[in-house]
This record gives C-alpha cells, sequence and structure tokens, in this order.
C-alpha cells in the first residue's frame, strides 16, 4: 500500500493497487473455512480522507482469486439524501452492468460483514474496508510508536541498551481504571552508545509492552485500548523500520467506555517506509 500525507491540510491520499490475500478476521486462530476465500482488491479512484475521519472519494474493485464467487463488487464513497456512506454494488457475470446495488451509512457499512444474512457482496465489501482501516489502526500504531522512541530518545540512551523507560498512558474513566503504561526498551545493535541505524545485522531494536494503555485524542471520539507487544525489529530514525505486533490486543473505546465485543487480537508484521517523515 502506497499513498502520501500532507501534513498542512493533513490530507491522505491512497491510490495504489493492492492483492491481499485476505483469509480469516483473525489470523491468530486460522481454523474453520475461510470467511470470503482469497479476494483481490483493486483502487480504481483514488482515496482521499481530506482530514477526515471516512473518506470523501474513493472506489475499489474486488474479485475473487479462488472463484469463492463470480463477477465482481465495487464499492465507492457515495452521498445519498445527505448522509455520506459506502455504495456496494454486484456484477455477477462480469459483462460491466453492475446488477445490484445498495447504499449504507457509514455507521451501517462498517459492521454488514458480521450479519450471515447480509447478501455477500455486501458483506464482502464492507469487510475488504474493515480490514484496510485495521491496517491503517496499526500504521497509526507504528507512527506513534516510533514518535515515543524518539520522544524518550535521551531517556532511553541514559538508561542503557536493554533498560525498561516506564510511560504512562492516560487513565480511561468510569474506575477502576488505573492509568496503564507501556515499557520501552531499547536494544543498542551495534553498541554505540546512540540509537541509530547501521547495515549488515547490527540494527538497533525496539520493544514496547503495553499494558491497558489507553490514550485519549481529545479531538476524536474513538480511541484504542491496547495491551500486548509492539516489535522494532529494525529502525533507521525518520526514514523507515520494521514493525512486528506481538498478540497485540486492540479494544476500541467510543466516548471514553470500552466498546464490548471490538477486542482485536493481532499477530504479524509490516515495513513502513516514510522519505522526509
Ligand atoms: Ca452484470
Ligand atoms: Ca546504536
Ligand atoms: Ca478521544
Amino acid at each position: 500500500m502506497t499513498g502520501t500525507f500532507d501534513k498542512a491540510t493533513r490530507d491522505t491520499t491512497i491510490p495504489d493497487n493492492a492483492a491481499v490475500p485476505i483469509l480469516w478476521p483473525d489470523t491468530s486462530t486460522p481454523a474453520g473455512d475461510p470467511m470470503f476465500g482469497n479476494l483481490s482488491i483493486a483502487v480504481s479512484r483514488t482515496f482521499r480522507w481530506n482530514g477526515a475521519d471516512d473518506p470523501t472519494e474513493g472506489e475499489l474493485l474486488i474479485t475473487s482469486r479462488d472463484a469463492s464467487f463470480p463477477g465482481r463488487i465495487r464499492v465507492k464513497v457515495f452521498v445519498q439524501s445527505g448522509a455520506p456512506g459506502m455504495m456496494s454494488e454486484y456484477d455477477d457475470d462480469n459483462d460491466g452492468t453492475f446488477e445490484q446495488g445498495a447504499f449504507h451509512p457509514w455507521q451501517d457499512f462498517y459492521y454488514l460483514w458480521e450479519e450471515d444474512s447480509n447478501p455477500p457482496y455486501q458483506r464482502i465489501s464492507s469487510f475488504v474496508y474493515y480490514m484496510r482501516q485495521g491496517i491503517f489502526s496499526l500504521i497509526d500504531i507504528s507512527m506513534r510508536t516510533a514518535n515515543a522512541i524518539e520522544s524518550h530518545r535521551a531517556a532511553l540512551e541514559a538508561a542503557g541498551s536493554g533498560n525498561a523507560v516506564r510511560v504512562e498512558c492516560d487513565a480511561l474513566p468510569g474506575g477502576p481504571n488505573p492509568p496503564g503504561h507501556y515499557d520501552i526498551v531499547w536494544t543498542d545493535g551495534n553498541g554505540n552508545g546512540v540509537i541509530d541505524n547501521t547495515s549488515a545485522g547490527l540494527r538497533d531494536t525496539f520493544t514496547l509492552t503495553l499494558q491497558q494503555c489507553w490514550v485519549d485524542d481529545p479531538s476524536d471520539p474513538e480511541d484504542l485500548l491496547l495491551d500486548g507487544v509492539v516489535r522494532f525489529d529494525y529502525y533507521e530514525p525518520h526514514v523507515q523500520w520494521g514493525s512486528v505486533f506481538d498478540d497485540l490486543v486492540m479494544t476500541r473505546t467510543l466516548n471514553n467506555a470500552v466498546v464490548p465485543g471490538s477486542a482485536m487480537n493481532v499477530s504479524g508484521g509490516f515495513s513502513l517506509l516514510i522519505p522526509g517523515y
């Protein structure tokens, strides 16, 4: 996935195409049949956010890579009767005409995939978008992790390689919820006493262990409660790093209260290259 972020306007764009094998919503327990088979996802119109939580432009085309369903699904940002949301459409015989279609405002669209009784093309549209949002959340966590390392750079270097620096998180209202925390451990791979990057297996690495860490963005009603481990298996300050999530539990909070049933368990990782960050 590639894109750009304008720091001044907070305009995010994602113009790429991506082939993503999406099999299970929770890859830590890959048992039973995959939900929707193996899907190919193409961005047919650039996604733009422009500082908003939900995109204001964008369109995806979804096909099956393992013949789980015929034809193709189109899902696009749409406004109907003044309500912003997504239009899902299905061309089941691949002749270019989309015979079926339905609009859902954002709050309904997000959760279409969970209901077995919804038409499969609507569930798949919703699930693909839900997964993209999940990836966005992980990118956000990865960038916050890099920020945390830079914010505590002096303390980490003073503590030395292998010694944890503890950082308090915010207190989730409605006790008993004592503020959680995270511990950052820096491993000075090249042993030079500073946080840096050198080549060929002598990389500085980091481990963040989060315990009931909740950080409130005052401008956003939705925040995350985090438990688990985020590692950087390499880190080049302000340029690139490799994020690994070990049994990270992400639980959504809405208006400072946990959303029941929203906990998502993530294991896996990706590399991030951010020139000019
Ligand atoms: Ca058709
Ligand atoms: Ca170093
Ligand atoms: Ca908030």
